[in-house]
């Protein structure tokens, strides 16, 4: 899981790490980093070339980011997407992280590994 610098900018890590842990997720390993564009280019690689491909790799480097692997029971990356809500806050259900705290598309506070192949390249890419 990654909070976003708008995450870290408001002061909501705390109220995230709070949320995953009170539903009985378990905090592995957590590092406060600024992600260079090289990086978050391999990271949002499957993004390259959509429009707004330019503003998500401003938004994920532009201060620092919360980098956490999160370690639940087998499917937890599942259990951490659905607490953070869809990827448009807009639409995202009351509850979640981004229903609850977040507003804009690109300021959506977290990102969530969308399988556990996903979880295993991205922490690979990260805490290599
Ligand atoms: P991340 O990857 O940040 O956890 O978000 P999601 O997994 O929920 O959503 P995603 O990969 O489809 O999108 C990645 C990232 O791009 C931003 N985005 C997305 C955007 O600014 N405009 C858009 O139209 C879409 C689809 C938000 C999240």
């Amino acid at each position: 899981m990654i909070c976003k610098p708008d995450a870290v900018e408001r002061g909501l890590v705390g109220e995230i790490i709070g949320r995953l842990e009170r539903r009985g997720l378990r905090l592995v390993r957590a590092e406060l980093r600024q992600v260079d564009k090289e990086t978050a280019g391999s990271h949002y690689g499957e993004h390259l070339g959509k429009p707004f491909y330019d503003s998500l790799i401003a938004h994920i480097t532009r201060g620092p980011v919360l980098l956490m692997v999160v370690e639940g029971p087998e499917g937890t990356w599942q259990v951490v997407r659905t607490m953070m809500g869809a990827t448009n806050p807009a639409a995202a259900a009351p509850g979640t992280v981004r229903g609850d705290l977040a507003l804009s598309m690109t300021e959506n506070l977290i990102h969530g590994s969308d399988s556990a192949e996903s979880a295993r390249r991205e922490i690979g890419l990260f805490f290599p």
